[in-house]
């Protein structure tokens, strides 16, 4: 797979025949889409997106040009991780991802609700060049003590149960990342194994789940594209390895 993001200019690539992501690749809502994907074993294409340059396609997915966009049908798509996700796991039930019990269910909803405001508090600390208020690490912390509390009130190795679920895959994406804040001098952001020794097991095992393993990108590599970003410059083909091709030594002819 080609970590090439197209930008304005590049033609489509030509529909396979099986459902097509619009993603960008440290995109977390789009990355959401993938791990459902992935956990449900759907086949699929991704193409990535130089959010910066935009394609003039991309808007024929999805409106406001954001990712991630699912085309389900040649031309015509879902856009919104939420609706996406959702969307797939009905329309896909051999594996369900969603809480069989419809309280459940509401009260995962409630929970990726109730973890927001720590994802906005990561954008800040992330993007945001200006000082961080104390109230952003504290929401930031009442979010991953929340979660944690959470995982111990339901004594099960995922949020879902046994094995991962909806919620899981939800949330996955922004602990992925938030591991990568204290590598930017975020230090009042790191996740201290002591306070939260439920909640890091539980990140260790989320890991190696299958669905995550195959897209999971290292907190480094994060860092890098997060310091690229805050710079003004995102750098979106950091993992293109397409373009070192061409720099490799030719063999002479004989
Ligand atoms: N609520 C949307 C949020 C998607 C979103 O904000 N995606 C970002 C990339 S991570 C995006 O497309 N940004 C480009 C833009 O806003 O123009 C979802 O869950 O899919």
């Amino acid at each position: 797979m080609s970590e090439k993001h197209l930008q304005t200019g590049d033609v489509l690539p030509p529909y396979s025949g099986k459902l097509r992501v619009f993603a960008m690749r440290f995109c977390p809502y789009a990355e959401r889409t993938v791990l459902t994907l992935n956990a449900k074993n759907i086949p699929y294409d991704l193409v990535f997106i130089n959010l910066d340059q935009k394609p003039e396609w991309i808007f024929n997915f999805s409106p406001k040009g954001t990712v991630p966009a699912l085309e389900y049908e040649p031309g015509k798509a879902l856009f919104d991780s939420n609706i996406i996700n959702v969307y797939l796991d009905e329309k896909y039930p051999e594996i369900p991802l969603q809480a069989s019990d419809p309280l459940r269910r509401a009260q995962d909803k409630i929970l990726v609700e109730s973890f927001a405001p720590a994802q906005s508090a990561y954008y800040t600390a992330a993007f945001n060049a200006q000082a961080l208020e104390p109230s952003m690490v504290e929401t930031y912390h009442k979010g991953l003590e929340g979660l944690q509390k959470e995982l111990e009130t339901r004594s099960t190795k995922y949020l879902h149960g046994d094995e991962p679920g909806w919620v899981d895959y939800t949330l996955w994406p922004f602990l992925e990342r938030f591991e990568a804040l204290p590598l930017i001098g975020k230090a009042e952001f790191a996740i201290d194994k002591t306070k939260y020794e439920r909640l890091v097991t539980y990140i260790e095992a989320m890991k190696n789940v299958p669905a995550v393993k195959s897209y999971f990108l290292a907190a480094e590599t994060h860092a890098k594209f997060i310091e690229s970003r805050a710079k003004g410059d995102a750098n979106y083909n950091m993992l293109d390895t397409s373009a070192v091709c061409c720099m490799r030594p030719r063999k002479k002819k004989e």
